[in-house]
């Protein structure tokens, strides 16, 4: 019997690490649903398995999967990434998955909230939502985890970042977005996010990344490298309709301090060129009413600020943008002098909507 906590992380003592401290391991999930994923999310599983192999060089790897799929991914993935039956809508486990909160004696605990696929019938991105709902809660039950269930509050793993000494970021664009919780002002919100994350300061960024169809996750625009250091998506092209979005959020980050005062270093992180969907990609995703369609011409939303932190390493998109590629590496290496940065072309998992951050989630050690 899985056992449910009876009160919250904060009055129980349990925080949300950073994701820079050490990790148990990573949890992905397997795409499949041919109306996000092209050509029968044949090339998606590919970048899947290309990930997971770049993440599992640094810790170890489980890959949760649908029963239709699972001899398919067994057999795709490498032997020592572990893969179990686990139901699911999509593969964005950040975002429906547990967010695990420890405390000062080690012991691991999840929280689950609720999840509507971003944004429910208002403007979420798939119907229905059903098993991913049940990620969490499975992921928690297989590692023998209590749980915190905040189902009546809608949050994605993807719309917060933490330094894990107190402060949060996170963006008004997403967090008050009408799909969420339309009942909560932005005061209960953040009361929520101070309770089940156990921090004292939530930084509000204003608005994500241009054309994020998740409505401006933070993780898309902003992270935490360490605390007292951030990461913001940045381009110096005025006529980039990026270029206001993330002025505005470098003028929040340099007028703020962090729950323990400190003034923020921001890191700029530069963006690609614009990634614009083809006509062969568009032409690969099936057409079901309700979900987001996949228009040639449409931009994506490509940030390089979308990577995950492993043990000992950083695991990042590249765009096949020669230029940007390399000065997104060289600016991570030096944030990151002691992690050893592993860049993995992602473009086949920003055409389904997000990045390697948004197919990922850690668990603390
Ligand atoms: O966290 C994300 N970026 C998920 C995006 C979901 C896209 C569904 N098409």
């Amino acid at each position: 019997m899985q056992k449910v906590c009876k009160l919250t992380p904060r009055q129980d003592g349990f925080r949300m690490p950073g994701e820079f401290e050490e990790h148990q391991g990573c949890w992905m999930l397997w795409p499949e649903r041919t109306d996000n994923w092209r050509l029968g999310a044949k090339p998606a599983q590919h970048t899947f398995v290309a990930v997971a192999e770049a993440i599992s060089q640094f810790e170890s790897v489980t890959v949760g999967v649908n029963e239709s799929q699972y001899d398919n991914a067994r057999q795709m993935l490498p032997e020592h990434i572990r893969v179990v039956e686990m139901s699911n809508n999509d593969s964005w486990i950040r975002d429906c998955g547990a967010t695990f909160v420890r405390n000062d004696s080690g012991e691991v605990r999840a929280v689950s909230w609720g999840f509507n696929a971003w944004g429910g019938l208002v403007d979420g991105l798939y119907f229905p939502w059903d098993k991913d709902q049940k990620v969490s809660l499975k992921m928690a039950d297989m590692e023998g985890k209590a749980v915190y269930q905040f189902h009546q509050f809608v949050l994605e793993g993807g719309s917060i970042h933490v330094d894990g000494e107190g402060t949060a970021l996170v963006t008004e664009e997403c967090l008050l977005s009408p799909g969420r919780n339309p009942d909560l002002t932005k005061e209960q919100i953040e009361e929520n996010l101070k309770e089940y994350l156990n921090v004292e300061k939530v930084i509000w960024l204003n608005r994500g990344i241009y054309n994020d169809e998740t409505n401006g996750h933070v993780d898309n625009i902003c992270c935490f490298a360490r605390p007292g250091e951030v990461i913001l998506a940045w381009t110096d092209d005025q006529n980039d309709p990026q270029y206001e979005i993330s002025e505005e959020n470098y003028r929040i980050l340099s007028e703020t301090t962090d729950a323990r005062g400190r003034q923020l270093v921001i890191h700029k992180l530069h963006i690609p060129r614009p990634v614009l969907i083809t006509k062969e990609e568009s032409e690969g995703v099936d057409a079901v009413e309700g979900t987001l369609p996949r228009q040639e011409g449409d931009r994506l939303a490509a940030s390089y600020v979308n990577f995950y932190i492993a043990n000992g390493g950083i695991v990042m998109p590249l765009f096949d943008d020669e230029e940007h590629d390399r000065v997104a590496h060289e600016t991570l290496e030096q944030i990151f002098p002691d992690r050893r940065v592993v860049g993995v072309p992602t473009r086949e998992v920003l055409l389904g909507g997000g990045n390697i951050h948004c197919i990922t989630q850690q668990q603390p050690r």
